[in-house]
């Protein structure tokens, strides 16, 4: 099997840009390290603090953060940081080419029950001229992200990743401490009979999205003339890990629970990295009103409402808001 560095310049991946993606993993592995000690590493468990979001912090959120924040702006290739767990952007090297958005440690919910979470990032070319210190230099969209991946800490540790040449699947090896590639060019199915959605949001969804499920749920009594599963499991990187595996949809759609935020998931350290590795996969990745990745982001912490996964199930998804 190949080691991650051949797999990248196979992919003609800039030596800078391995060496930054390599920067990445190495916290990754110790984070996966902790996750796997659960009630003995004494990380399970809420801080006293809630994040910019208002979000309750778990300490191996807390731990998380801190580890990836440190190792990428000592690295000297990082020019700026923006985390889901930091207020604002974070300075790095002045002269550093490339800016890190990152979500530590994506499923919060599920850590303290050992199941799926993950570290999510999306990486860009810093541009010239801005300040370090500038949250503005985050403002690009999704097309121009140089890489982006997810490290999920599950049975196995997992690495998910594109530089733009498709999307490939490596596993740790712990016996040599390093990732291999285990699967090159993943593709997803154009068609799929699996969905993955929070049905308890349902009476709070616009109309069309409402239409959609009802018809899924119909199966093959309904309109679309064949039977659907669901699968949830409330971390996107365990849901979108399924969706590449072996196809579906997921969605998390505007909702009217909270008037203030109609939608769920951040646009930069989620929506952004994981439609990138979707339509790497021969994936669709949408808001009901176009391309996710065309998106021209507002802040660092926006929101955004995300249709994502097998190509003709999204364009279905996406004829109910016609
Ligand atoms: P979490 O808040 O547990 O970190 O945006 C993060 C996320 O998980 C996603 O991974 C997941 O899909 C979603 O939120 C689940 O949120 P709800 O339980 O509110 O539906």
């Amino acid at each position: 099997m190949q080691r991650l560095s051949p797999a990248l310049r196979q992919d003609n991946v800039p030596l800078d840009l391995i060496a930054l993606i390599k920067t990445i993993l190495a916290a990754t592995k110790e984070i996966s390290f902790r996750v796997s000690q659960g009630h003995l590493g004494g990380l399970l468990g809420s801080t006293l603090d809630e994040n910019i979001q208002g979000e309750v912090q778990k300490k191996l959120d807390v731990v998380a953060n801190e580890l990836f924040k440190d190792i990428l702006l000592e690295s000297g290739f990082v020019k700026a940081i923006s985390s889901e767990e930091e207020d604002t952007s974070v300075a790095g090297e002045e002269y550093g080419k490339y800016i890190v958005s990152f979500d530590p440690l994506d499923g919060s919910s599920n850590i303290d029950i050992n199941s799926l979470i993950g570290t999510i990032f999306s990486i860009h070319k810093a541009p010239e001229g801005m300040d370090a210190s500038d949250p503005d230099m985050f403002k690009q969209s999704g097309n121009k992200q140089v890489c982006a991946g997810y490290v999920l800490y599950g049975p196995s540790t997992m690495l998910v990743m594109t530089t733009g040449s498709g999307t490939h699947f490596y596993v740790l090896d712990r016996t040599h401490g390093g990732y291999l590639l285990v699967q090159r060019n993943v593709q997803i199915p154009a068609d799929t009979q699996e969905f993955a959605i929070n049905m308890s949001n349902q009476r709070f969804w616009q109309r069309p999205m409402q239409n959609y499920i009802n018809d899924l749920i119909a199966g093959d009594t309904g309109p679309r003339g064949k039977n659907f599963n669901m699968r949830w499991i409330a971390a996107m990187v365990g849901d979108i890990h399924r969706v590449l595996c072996r196809g579906g949809i997921f969605t998390y759609p505007a909702d009217s629970k909270k008037a203030e935020q109609p939608y769920k998931l951040r646009l930069m350290y989620e929506a952004n990295p994981m439609s990138f590795l979707i339509e790497q996969a021969g994936g669709t990745a949408v808001t009901s009103e176009g391309r996710i990745m065309d998106i021209e982001p507002t802040s660092i912490h926006q929101r955004v409402e995300v249709i994502m996964g097998s190509k003709n199930e999204v364009e279905k998804c996406l004829s109910y808001y016609k």
